[in-house]
C-alpha cells in the first residue's frame, strides 16, 4: 500500500481558519436573531456537496434533467453563437462537469480553439472537476481557477482579450434574493468586454406540487442535506446538535416565488456551540431558515437582463418548459 501525504502550507491554514471564522460568525448572527437562519451557502461542506450530487441524480428534482435535455438538444444553436472560434468558456462554479462535457464535446467536434476555465472557490472541487475532464477530453486545454467567481474572471482578464462565454449552470441564481441576483449579474457585466455572452440557467414557475416534490423527495436526500448543517455546526464548531430533534421542511411561498427550506424544533431544546460560548434555545415547533430557491417568470428574465447592461440573444428551454437556459450579450456602448 503506498502511502499519501498532504502538506497543508501556512497559507492552506489560514484559508480554514478564515473559512471556520466566517462559518461561526454567520452562525452566531443567524441563530441569535427572533428569526433565526443560517446562509445556504455553508451546506456546500465535502458531505453537503455530496448530498447535493446525489439531489441532482433524484427523479423528483428536474432541474437537472431538464437543464441535460437543453444543453443536448440545443447545442448546435449554442455553437452558432460563437462566431470567434477562439474563446474561453469559463464555467462559475466546479459541478460534476456532467453538463458541460456536452458543450466541451460539441465544440471539440466543430474544431473551435477553446480554453475550459473553471472557477470555484474550492480546491477538491476543482480537482475532481478537471481529473474528470481529462480523462473525458486529453486534449483539451483547462485552466481551473480556484478563487472566487470575481477574482477568476478578474485574473482572466489581465491575462488576455479573450472573447468569453460565461456558464452558471443549474439555477444556482435562484439562490439569491431579487436584489443579489441583480447585483451579482451587474458585477459579471463589469467583469467581461463588450460582446462577451453569458449562459444563465433559470428553474421557472410551474405547477406547485412538482417543486414541492423537488425539494421534500421521497428518498429523503434533501432532508439529509438541508440537516447536514447541523452536522457541519457540530463537526466545525464544537456544537451539540440532537439531529433527531429536527426535521426539515420546504414549502413554496406564492407571494415571492421562492421555494424555502427550514430546519424545525421538535422540541424545547437548548444547544450549545463550543466555538461561541453560546447556548440558542428552540422554542417547539421553532424554525431555522436555510434557503431561499427563487423560481422566475420569463418575463422577470428578460427584465433583469436589460436592467444590467445585457442584450438577449436566445432563450431556450426543454421540452416541458420547466427550465431555461438564456443566453445574454454584454452591451458596453450604450450608457447605463
Ligand atoms: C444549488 N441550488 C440551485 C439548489 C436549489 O435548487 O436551490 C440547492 C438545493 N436545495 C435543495 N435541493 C436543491
Amino acid at each position: 500500500m503506498s502511502a499519501s501525504y498532504k502538506i497543508l502550507s501556512q497559507k492552506d491554514l489560514d484559508e480554514i481558519s478564515t473559512e471556520r471564522k466566517a462559518f461561526a460568525r454567520d452562525v452566531l448572527i443567524g441563530l441569535s436573531e427572533p428569526r433565526k437562519w443560517i446562509p445556504a451557502r455553508y451546506h456546500y461542506d465535502d458531505d453537503g456537496s455530496g448530498l447535493f450530487q446525489k439531489i441532482m441524480e433524484l427523479p423528483e428534482y428536474y432541474p437537472t434533467n431538464c437543464e441535460f435535455e437543453i444543453l443536448k438538444s440545443k447545442k448546435s444553436e449554442i455553437g452558432d453563437l460563437m462566431e470567434a472560434h477562439q474563446f474561453n468558456l469559463v464555467e462559475l462554479g466546479a459541478g460534476d462537469g456532467v453538463k458541460t462535457s456536452i458543450l466541451l464535446d460539441h465544440f471539440m467536434e466543430l474544431g473551435f480553439e477553446f480554453q475550459y476555465v473553471p472557477i470555484d472557490i474550492s480546491e477538491g472541487a476543482m480537482q475532481g472537476l478537471i481529473d474528470s475532464i481529462q480523462k473525458k477530453f486529453p486534449d483539451i486545454k483547462a485552466t481551473g481557477i480556484v478563487a472566487e467567481y470575481f477574482d477568476g474572471l478578474k485574473w482572466l482578464g489581465k491575462i488576455g482579450q479573450q472573447k468569453n462565454l460565461v456558464l452558471f449552470l443549474g439555477s444556482n441564481l435562484g439562490n439569491f434574493s431579487a436584489a443579489q441576483a441583480k447585483v451579482f449579474i451587474r458585477t459579471l457585466w463589469n467583469t467581461l468586454n463588450n460582446n462577451d455572452l453569458v449562459l444563465i440557467g433559470f428553474d421557472l414557475k410551474k405547477d406547485i406540487d412538482l417543486m414541492l416534490k423537488a425539494y421534500n423527495d421521497s428518498q429523503g436526500v434533501t432532508s439529509e442535506f438541508n440537516l447536514n448543517l447541523l452536522e457541519r455546526i457540530n463537526n466545525q464548531l464544537g456544537g451539540n446538535f440532537d439531529i433527531s430533534k429536527f426535521r426539515h421542511y420546504a414549502t413554496y411561498d406564492v407571494f415571492t416565488g421562492a421555494m424555502e427550506s427550514y430546519l424545525v424544533s421538535l422540541e424545547a431544546q437548548t444547544v450549545f456551540i463550543e466555538e461561541l460560548s453560546e447556548t440558542f434555545d428552540f422554542k417547539p415547533w421553532e424554525p431555522i431558515h436555510t434557503e431561499y430557491s427563487y423560481k422566475y417568470l420569463v418575463s422577470d428574465i428578460e427584465k433583469l437582463a436589460r436592467d444590467t447592461g445585457y442584450t438577449i440573444e436566445k432563450h431556450l428551454f426543454d421540452s416541458k418548459k420547466y427550465f431555461m437556459d438564456s443566453i445574454w450579450r454584454v452591451q458596453k456602448t450604450e450608457s447605463l
